[in-house]
């Protein structure tokens, strides 16, 4: 049964059409500056705030952030782990996902089955998800031992993402990775959402407004940025993006 953030996400997704969620790494900010994103975040019309990344390992430091962020606004707080480090009993809910295309089973079911019983022990709300990291991948095609699906090939994209949803994955996430040059092409984003019916989730690597809203256009239904949240005119690009996004659905 779905939870109350997961009927959120997907009740906002019916109103609004495509949505925003903010990425926080926790390696790249203290505490303090988290909530200062969080914040102006949430002033820009974001819809929830995912915290995570590819080679952070620090619980303490995790936990530190995700009070900060707790304390500052209400938006639902959402740990996206790279690994068993990456989960902190003070959020409200984890993305339970799986890389699909990974080589390696830690990180298709070896972390999960670690995972769990913290999960369960810490009442988190768990939300299933496939990942798959297509393009160059990032770090966290390294990190995730994934043999990252080459931007050409969005059938190949297509099929592990509906595998995902037959596995009974309720969420599908197209990872560009974190900060690449080009973000995951609209030709892949319809080929997958083509496919699948359950809520596409696509980040990595989107800057601009145009950028958004082609990734909406093409059937995303979650934008995640990560960066750009981070950047000195941050406010702006968050509030340009969401507005761009929202435009499509008006
Ligand atoms: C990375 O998809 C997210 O996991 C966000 O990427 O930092 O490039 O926005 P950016």
């Amino acid at each position: 049964m779905p939870g109350p953030i997961e009927r959120y996400l997907i009740e906002k997704i019916k109103t609004d059409g495509s949505i925003h969620i903010t990425l926080i790494d926790p390696e790249k900010v203290s505490a303090a500056d988290a909530a200062r994103i969080a914040e102006n975040s949430k002033n820009s019309g974001t819809t929830a705030i995912m915290i995570g990344g590819s080679t952070f390992v620090s619980e303490n430091h995790l936990n530190d952030v995700v009070k900060a962020i707790k304390s500052k606004i209400d938006l639902p707080t959402i740990l996206f782990p790279n690994n068993v480090t990456g989960i902190s009993p003070h959020a409200d809910a984890i993305w339970f996902m799986s890389l699909l295309n990974s080589v390696d089973p830690y990180f298709l079911i070896g972390a999960q089955i670690l995972g769990a019983p913290l999960v369960k022990k810490y009442g988190l709300e768990p939300i299933s998800m496939g990942y798959i990291i297509v393009g160059d991948g990032g770090t966290a095609g390294i990190v995730g031992k994934a043999m990252a699906l080459p931007y050409n090939k969005p059938e190949l994209a297509a099929f592990h993402a509906l595998a995902g949803q037959y596995l009974g994955m309720r969420f599908i996430y197209l990872e560009g990775g974190s900060g690449a040059a080009n973000p995951v092409p609209p030709e892949m984003i319809r080929a997958v959402k083509h496919l699948i019916d359950i809520p596409l989730i696509v980040g990595g690597g989107i800057r601009t407004k145009e950028q958004a809203l082609a990734a909406a256009s093409a059937g995303a239904d979650i934008i995640v940025t990560g960066n750009v949240t981070e950047a000195n005119d941050a406010k702006q690009r968050v509030s340009e993006i969401i507005c761009a996004i929202k435009s499509i659905k008006a």
